[in-house]
């Protein structure tokens, strides 16, 4: 996940100047990871976005892994708004990490610059690795047929929760037609739907005028905002510009017009739309099939009413849930020992046993416990919500080995990643050139949320919008981004 808006679009020309550092230093720089010695535990260096973090017991993971794999793990996990941006100057500092979770579009920028290094080698002499089905590995390999990143996890997406609890007060049915969806918007707005005798609610809430496309699933419906990869077509295409797109746009104006969704939108960070959701400020929300399944119910019980209850919407008529390319983990080409790196946090990690284990529920006695004989999570003392934990670093049920979990998969995160699984489309990995590399997201970070937050607030008209669009897209090499996805 990652959040748009101002602080990115002050990253972009940031993370572009240290890029070109790292392009002109990278083959020289040599750099830390202490080799291991007979002294003392060797240390791994990771950056890692998704693990837990500190008020969860990192600590106590990092502690468990040096005991179950005698090296010591140094994590440094920046905070979620600017993570990629932190990666980008940890790559040009001195303190390069040996390993880094990184999201896949960042991919040809890093092989390009020599950044990391390839691991076919590791993979295929590696017999925990078997058991990793190679459809989540052959998306991740580049053109020349290479792997340089490991998949994190399952990529998973995003599917539609909404409050179960509201629509029963309300008498209404589960929204199975666009019709029907805008009609609960409007009684989620007008109808009081929690009870309080206050107005204090919207029907939906979104995340920043979304160009990344696993959000707006419920109102886009075909619509693609992304450069996405048409599959009747068989090439890659500009979303936003099409007429399913625009057809979408104009369903989106009319619903913020009618002030039956979150006037917010334009600016919604995922930290703003989610507080929202969970705060009973908005009814319906797009938000990861995972275990945030079981978040959203804990936290918006907590937050909102005792009374909440969250479902996991199946599809509505024309959707389709987004599988994404998963986060991945990348083996840094300042690493001394990329070997042992690679062992240590990418084979190990699949091992069906106690590493494994770690990586997925966390440390016994901290994060979970046998109860009756059966693995149940524990509550985390810090969480503001009393809410129990729900992973270590890995989701359970977004492992992509056959290791069977050994735990019950909690119902309605399973619910969530039935409805997800029964609906999808998958998302294909980028491999541009250097126009992808530089320009790319500057196109679908800054300038398509842009216009279209000008086109909902009323400051341009859909045609004025899209004129603008094409000229700056042209600005920045749309069409010789295209021609690079495209091969041509
Ligand atoms: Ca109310």
């Amino acid at each position: 996940m990652r959040t748009r808006g101002a602080g990115l679009s002050i990253s972009i020309p940031l993370i572009a100047a240290i890029v070109i550092g790292v392009l002109f230093f990278a083959c020289s720089k040599q750099t830390k990871p202490s080799p291991p010695t007979n002294k003392q535990s060797p240390v791994i260096h990771a950056f890692l976005n998704n693990i837990l973090q500190d008020w969860e017991g990192q600590k106590d993971f990092s502690a468990e892994f040096e005991k179950l794999t005698g090296t010591k793990l140094q994590i440094t996990q920046p905070p979620h708004q600017n993570y990629m941006e932190r990666v980008f100057l940890s790559l040009s500092s001195d303190m390069v990490p040996d390993i880094i979770e990184v999201l896949p579009e960042y991919l040809p920028r890093l092989i390009q610059t020599g950044t990391i290094i390839p691991l076919d080698s590791f993979i295929s002499k590696s017999s925990n690795l078997q058991s990793v089905d190679s459809r989540f590995l052959d998306p991740l390999r580049n053109p020349d047929g290479q792997l340089y990143a490991f998949p994190a996890r399952d990529g998973g997406g995003c599917i539609t929760y909404i409050r179960q609890d509201w629509l029963d007060n309300l008498g209404l049915p589960i929204p199975e037609t666009w019709a029907e969806l805008v009609r609960v918007m409007e009684a989620f707005t007008f109808d009081d739907p929690d009870g309080n005798g206050i107005n204090d609610s919207y029907g939906y809430t979104d995340v920043a005028a979304a160009s990344q496309d696993w959000y707006n699933r419920l109102i886009f419906g075909e619509g693609r905002v992304e450069i996405y990869w048409d599959e009747p077509e068989g090439r890659w295409v500009d979303g936003l510009t099409r007429p399913a797109t625009q057809a979408a746009l104009i369903r989106l104006k009319e619903l913020y017009d009618r002030g039956i969704i979150d006037p917010a939108i334009p600016t919604n960070t995922t930290y703003a739309a989610r507080t929202k959701f969970i705060n009973g400020q908005a009814g319906i929300f797009t938000y990861w099939a995972n275990h945030w399944a079981r978040n959203l119910q804990d936290r918006t019980e907590a937050a909102s009413s005792p009374a909440a209850r969250i479902l996991p919407l199946p599809a509505p008529r024309g959707v389709r849930y987004i599988r994404r390319i998963p986060p991945v983990l990348v083996i840094s080409a300042a690493a001394t020992d990329p070997a042992f790196v690679f062992e240590h946090m990418i084979d190990r990690q699949y091992d069906k046993g106690p590493v494994q284990t770690l990586f997925t529920l966390g440390v016994k006695g901290i994060h979970w416990d046998l109860k009756d004989g059966r693995i149940s999570f524990l509550p985390n003392p810090l969480d503001p919500f009393q809410a129990d934990y729900t992973k270590a670093y890995v989701p359970p049920g977004s492992q992509i080995n056959d290791w069977e979990l050994p735990l019950e998969l909690d119902p309605l995160v399973g619910k969530a990643l039935e409805i997800f699984r029964r609906n999808p489309s998958e998302d294909r990995q980028k491999w541009g050139g250097e126009f992808f590399s530089q320009y790319h997201q500057e196109i679908e970070q800054v300038l398509k949320p842009d216009i279209m937050s000008s086109y909902l607030a009323g400051d341009r008209d859909l045609t004025e919008a899209m004129e603008l669009y094409r000229r700056e897209a042209a600005r920045l090499y749309l069409d010789e981004i295209l021609n690079e996805l495209n091969g041509s």
